[in-house]
């Protein structure tokens, strides 16, 4: 199906949810305020209108909305960034730095104003001010550059309503919008792989699941058994002492008897027992923890974690010995504020870390850093320019993957709203060159967010140094691309909300891409070798008695054990055998093939 026709036909189907969210409600006089919207840490409803309860709500032109950042409804910070507004208006909202406390805005042309949170870019709101007859005028291409590239020169504000993902706040939206499969669609490879694949299905409901103020939070990590592609284990947050919000992504101990867990919409970071489950301890770092990365390089730091605070500007290192995780050095990825998210470590070494920074001031330009991992220290920063090709595209970069190609260090970088992936020589520090990754519905290229809404999100580079594996978010792309020539060689469908890859060990040999998408319950596999999809994998777990708008959804980080990358896979080899590793693990390490280990 191609681009428009699935566009049209989700206008269709949503319409008619999108009549319910629409529905304008009594304002609520608050100090003045037509209305309040509360930033929340619910999954499809990260802003809440006190008037309607969902993410949209319904002004006339000249009145106020307030955005309330608070305890009430989040545990971290946000920001609140007008991306969208009617032809005319001169109203603007945005933060260079992640806040608490109240944003207003008030409105003066009728139409259909977007917001989001540049820290967590998927928190969306829409206010819609409506003119003298009532209604809220059309989203028009000038507005929106999406809608000229399906043909049409303006869109209803119900039908663009219909087809942002991001707006589902109740199950009924979440049934009608997400991608909810049931046993019958799943499918297994052919070819087992091999340990486990554990992914933060951050969006799942969980009873009783608590923060300290006794509020729920959403988020488990269900873990599939790579031999039979079953959930063997779901892990939850209940024993996390309040803790636990919206589990992000994770990485292990070489010993692979512990997973490590960062809350993106919390100040925590959790250490959990691989084998059972249960968390043995947790730690607060500050706001928004996003990704971990332990050190692989021997004599320096070995083992010690790297966590990026994203709602910040440092990068942690946090030791895990006598049972607690210890901070043991905080400095910042770059010059000023710097909201650091996915970084990640060269291969082999890991004696330099790559990390996006994903906002530096106003707006959305970015920049990404070189750092000397043992130290800490910036030996390069990229930040953006407007004025210069190579660093134009660095807007919102937001995660990093790196591998040898050809004995150079290359890393990709990708740039939610350019929709670019940066290369890097991470050698002699300088930008290759920059690659389109997203299309807009009409198959132009080399456009923006607005033109596309689509935007690379993870962007692994695979084991064996030969792909870039790219995620593409908000549509439902992977892109493959050769890390030879940096070309796209492959585009593969994907689920709603396309967001985390990770690569796990093929059984005989080879490798998998585990993408995980979080408006979807399933976890695709890419065969690399085929360069194909051949297996979805159901994340809800069937011991669940029913499949529901929640179970299985929000797949985001993904972590295959053992860890297939030679660098990162070496210092658990070197531990085969010791009787320091469990018999499970060393069973998966007498199936690594030599090809696997590397040189
Ligand atoms: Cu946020």
């Amino acid at each position: 199906m191609n681009k428009l026709n699935f566009l049209l036909l989700n206008c269709a189907a949503f319409a008619l949810v999108a009549v319910t969210v629409i529905t304008p409600g009594i304002a609520h006089a608050d100090g003045g305020s037509a209305d309040t919207m509360f930033l929340t840490d619910e999954p499809g409803n990260w802003f809440k209108s006190q008037t309607t309860g969902t993410p949209f709500t319904a002004i006339n032109a000249g009145q106020r909305v307030d955005f309330k950042i608070s305890n009430c409804c989040t545990s971290t910070r946000h920001t609140v960034t007008l991306l969208m507004k009617p032809t005319g208006s001169r109203v603007a909202l945005d933060q260079d730095d992640s806040q608490n406390g109240t944003l207003s805005a008030t409105f003066d042309v009728p139409g259909v104003y977007l917001f989001h949170c540049k820290v967590h870019p998927y928190m969306t709101a829409v206010v819609g001010v409506k003119n003298a007859a009532g209604q809220i005028p059309d989203v028009t291409s000038a507005m929106l550059p999406f809608i000229g590239h399906l043909g049409v020169n303006s869109l209803p504000a119900t039908t663009v309503l219909s087809v942002i993902t991001t707006i589902a706040p109740t199950d009924a939206d979440k049934r009608a919008k997400w991608e909810i499969l049931d046993a019958s669609s799943q499918v297994r490879p052919a070819i087992p792989g091999v340990g486990e694949v554990w992914v933060d299905t951050q969006f799942e409901r969980v009873p009783d699941q608590r923060d300290v103020s006794g509020v729920l939070k959403p988020g488990t990590i269900t873990v599939v058994d790579a031999a039979t592609f079953n959930v063997e284990r779901e892990v939850n947050g209940r024993q996390s002492g309040g803790m636990w919000n919206n589990p992000h992504n994770m990485w292990a101990n070489f010993t692979l008897d512990a997973v490590y867990n960062g809350n993106w919409f919390g100040k925590w970071i959790n250490k959990i027992d691989r084998v059972t489950g249960s968390i043995l301890t947790s730690a607060t770092v500050g706001e928004a923890p996003t990704h971990i990365v332990t050190i692989p390089t021997p004599g320096s730091n070995m083992g010690v974690l790297t966590v990026p605070l994203s709602a910040e500007s440092n990068m942690l290192k946090v030791q895990d010995s006598d049972g607690r995780l210890q901070i043991i050095d905080s400095r910042p990825t770059g010059n000023g504020r710097n909201h650091p998210h996915a970084q990640w470590l060269t291969c082999g070494k890991g004696d330099r870390t790559i990390v996006p920074n994903v906002f530096k001031g106003i707006g959305p330009a970015g920049s990404i850093s070189i750092l000397d991992t043992a130290t800490g220290s910036i030996l390069k920063e990229f930040t953006q320019n407007p004025n210069d090709p190579l660093t134009a595209p660095l807007l919102m970069p937001i995660a990093a993957g790196e591998c040898h190609v050809n004995g150079v260090h290359k890393a990709y970088v990708a740039n939610l709203v350019s929709g670019m992936v940066t290369v890097i020589n991470v050698d002699t520090q300088m930008i290759l060159r920059n690659i389109p990754v997203t299309l807009a519905p009409d198959g132009q290229t080399g456009l923006n967010i607005f033109h596309t809404l689509q935007g690379p999100i993870q962007t692994p580079v695979s084991p064996d140094g030969k792909y870039v594996v790219s995620a593409n978010f908000l549509s439902t792309t992977i892109t493959i691309l050769d890390t030879k020539t940096d070309k796209v060689v492959k585009s593969l469908p994907c689920e709603p909300g396309c967001h985390g890859v990770n690569f796990g060990l093929k059984k005989g040999g080879g490798y998998y891409a585990y993408v995980a998408s979080k408006f979807a319950n399933v976890l695709e596999v890419v065969d690399m070798d085929k360069l194909d999809v051949v297996g979805r994998i159901l994340l809800a777990d069937p011991k669940d008695s029913q499949i529901t708008a929640n179970f299985g959804m929000g797949g985001q980080g993904v972590l295959p054990l053992p860890l297939a990358e030679p660098g990162m896979l070496a210092p658990t080899l070197a531990l085969s055998g010791t009787g320091k590793l469990t018999p499970e693990v060393d069973g998966w390490l007498k199936l690594v093939t030599k090809e696997q280990r590397g040189s």
